[in-house]
């Protein structure tokens, strides 16, 4: 089964949305198998935004996330990569669509509430960079029947 790494970021903990993250995605029907709530390291921060460390806002964005605690999650379910991150919406809450998290919740492209992986490979990587393998759960839903045909 498909996995992703999902972190709510300071912006969303500090505004009280760790729960509303969690239900959408509960809802949706897919599963935790994993979570950690902490202060990002910054050597953690590097590798994880590893593309974004020569960018002009890098200096803002390693700030940002560093501001306070990050809710960090593994998440399971068919086709999670792609449904999250069109649950997510786009990077920029401007042209992000209502009923998506950013698009109900935030207005700046840098405070953008939530980090989705962008692919599988993205996801494998980045849940090797803040999980051990046996911080992952393995575990039936009990409503998997009526979700999978
Ligand atoms: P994503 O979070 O939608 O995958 P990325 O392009 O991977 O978007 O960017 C990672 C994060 O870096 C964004 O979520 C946002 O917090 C920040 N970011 C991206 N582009 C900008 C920018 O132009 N200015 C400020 N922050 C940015």
């Amino acid at each position: 089964m498909e996995r992703t790494f999902l972190m709510v970021k300071p912006d969303g903990v500090q505004r009280g949305l760790i729960g509303e993250v969690i239900t959408r995605f509960e809802r949706r029907g897919f599963k935790m198998v994993a979570s950690r709530f902490e202060r990002l390291p910054d050597a953690r921060v590097m590798e994880h935004y590893a593309e974004h460390v020569q960018k002009p806002f890098f200096p803002g964005l390693k700030a940002y996330i560093t501001s306070g605690p990050c809710f960090m999650m593994v998440w399971e379910g068919k086709d999670i990569v792609k449904i999250s991150r069109d649950m997510i919406g786009a990077t920029n809450p401007a042209g992000a669509a209502p009923g998506t998290i950013r698009g109900d919740f935030a207005l700046e492209i840098g405070m953008n509430v939530i980090h989705g992986s962008d692919s599988v490979e993205t996801a494998n990587r980045e849940i090797a960079i803040h999980f051990k393998p046996e911080e992952l759960v393995s575990y039936t839903r009990i409503d998997e029947q009526y979700l999978y045909e």
